[in-house]
């Protein structure tokens, strides 16, 4: 069994901050759990173009408000806390912080290695 605390990863490499907005890496591929696990803090009015082509995310929010809108449709959904998303489709996507920052909680399948940040289509490289 494996007990990880927020505390423990602030100033390591699983703390990892990029164009406004922060991520603490609870979980990653070296853990084996086949999956990786983050909380993202996406501040209040800040905007972000992702598109996770080489993963699947879910995403569960348990503080603040935003927004995300599915470039596919156009669609927009409000995010507050008790709203999970799911990017079943490797959807591209904008998420928007709203009035208060977003505190998300988030698992990638395949799990993230390290420290990726986003590159220019606003996704992370396939895992090894
Ligand atoms: C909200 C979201 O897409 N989070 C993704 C994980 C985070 N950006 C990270 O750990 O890189």
């Amino acid at each position: 069994m494996k007990i990880v605390r927020l505390k423990d990863l602030i100033g390591t490499d699983r703390d990892v901050a990029a164009q406004q907005w922060k991520s603490r890496r609870f979980l990653l591929k070296d853990d084996g759990m086949g999956f990786s696990f983050h909380e993202t803090i996406i501040p209040a009015g800040s905007e972000h173009t992702f598109w996770y082509k080489h993963h699947l995310e879910a995403v569960y929010c348990v503080a603040g408000n935003g927004s995300i809108e599915d470039l596919a449709t156009g669609e927009v959904h409000q995010i507050e806390d008790g709203t999970l998303y799911a990017l079943d489709k490797h959807d591209k996507h904008i998420l928007r912080g709203g009035t208060e920052d977003m505190r998300l909680v988030c698992a990638f399948n395949p799990p993230v290695t390290g420290r990726e940040v986003h590159d220019e289509d606003g996704a992370y490289k396939p895992s090894d």
